[in-house]
């Protein structure tokens, strides 16, 4: 699915960030003591150590998308993929984000499975921004690519985050998405800045990159000029039937070095700890709380894929004492 132009080894160089990509591997390199020292003492100049920020999903389009994503089950294009559902109707969303923010969530994420939304598609998801706002949650959209004025119509809506990720390091993009490019996604992520909107831009660890494209993909957020103020990282959810299911797992004090190296770069922002935490147990949950995550997902399920049910991440929150932010 490579739409790669090179020779057969794939040997990219890492494109020039304004924070360099060697720095960021130096924190990887760090011995994990270390790192987590300054990741936390960093987390601790912005952040109460012992707040979580809870966000919570909701997919408003599922299915049929015609992007070929090699992660996501939604994709039309992967055997096995999801039904196409139609769009939720307002009542669906508003009772979803009442019960959100009856468990407890501050913040709502509506999802849909789109390259990106026509005008048609814009309106009806601009009055579930309105209602949404309306009951007091801060809102969320990931929607896909943006065109021109789009994001202004979202803004006076009164969205408050644009979810976009940038997903990996520019070097491995074109082995994992085939329809469009990484210019694109910079492209819609100013177009959201410029708006005034708040970026929530992150990516996916656990695809069989290697440490250089994590620290390339870590580089490349932290040169967003300001960086995102809202920074996800989720760890690949293996799907079957996805080009990606069947990857070689990444080793779970990789994931937490991750985190910690995403905290020290970017200092103020929220760094989430998104998909994969159902697969993940307590104690690497708890490592990346430490390495200075401060943002979940919450409720038992993400887009398409399961989450931590409200029971369990209560619980983990009492074991550790973390209280919602
Ligand atoms: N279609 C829009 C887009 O791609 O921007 C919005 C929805 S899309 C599902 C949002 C994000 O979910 C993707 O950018 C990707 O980072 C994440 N995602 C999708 N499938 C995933 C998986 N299997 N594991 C981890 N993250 C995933
Ligand atoms: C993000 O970074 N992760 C979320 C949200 N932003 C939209 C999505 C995770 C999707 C996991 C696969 C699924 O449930 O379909
Ligand atoms: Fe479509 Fe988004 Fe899934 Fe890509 S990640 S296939 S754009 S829903």
């Amino acid at each position: 699915m490579s739409s790669c132009n090179c020779s057969s080894i794939h040997v990219h160089k890492p494109v020039e960030t304004k924070v360099p990509v060697e720095a960021v591997e130096a924190l990887f390199e760090k011995p994990f003591s270390d790192l987590m020292f300054e990741a936390q003492t960093v987390h601790r100049k912005s952040f109460d150590p012992n707040k979580v920020q809870l966000s919570t999903l909701l997919s408003i389009k599922t299915g049929g998308c015609p992007e070929d994503c090699g992660y996501c089950p939604q994709s039309k294009r992967h055997p096995n993929a999801v039904e196409e559902e139609p769009m939720l109707d307002l009542d669906a969303v508003l009772s979803a984000a009442r019960a959100a923010k009856d468990a407890g969530a501050t913040r709502f994420c509506m999802g849909a499975a789109w390259r990106g939304p026509k005008q048609r598609d814009l309106d009806p998801v601009i009055d579930m921004v309105r209602e949404v706002k309306a009951l007091g949650l801060e809102t969320c959209c990931t929607l896909g690519m943006l065109r021109e004025g789009q994001a202004e119509q979202l803004r006076d809506a009164g969205l408050d985050y644009y979810n976009h990720n940038i997903d990996t390091a520019p070097e491995f993009y074109g082995e994992i998405i085939s329809t469009r490019d990484f210019e694109d996604r910079l492209d819609t992520l100013n177009k959201v800045r410029g708006a005034g909107i708040n970026v929530c831009a992150g990516g996916i660890v656990g695809m069989g990159e290697s440490r250089v494209q994590r620290a390339g993909l870590l580089a490349q957020l932290a040169s967003l000029d300001p960086p995102p103020e809202s920074v996800p990282i989720n760890l690949l959810v293996q799907v079957e039937g996805t080009p990606l299911h069947g990857t070689e797992a990444l080793d779970p004090v990789e994931f937490v070095r991750t985190i910690a190296v995403a905290r020290i770069l970017m200092p103020t922002s929220y760094v989430r700890l998104s998909a994969g935490r159902q697969q993940m147990s307590d104690a690497i949950q708890a490592l990346c709380f430490l390495a200075g995550a401060n943002s979940i997902f919450y409720g038992d399920k993400l887009l398409t894929t399961g989450n931590p049910e409200w029971e369990r991440d209560q619980a983990l929150f009492n074991k550790l004492g973390l209280t919602p932010a």
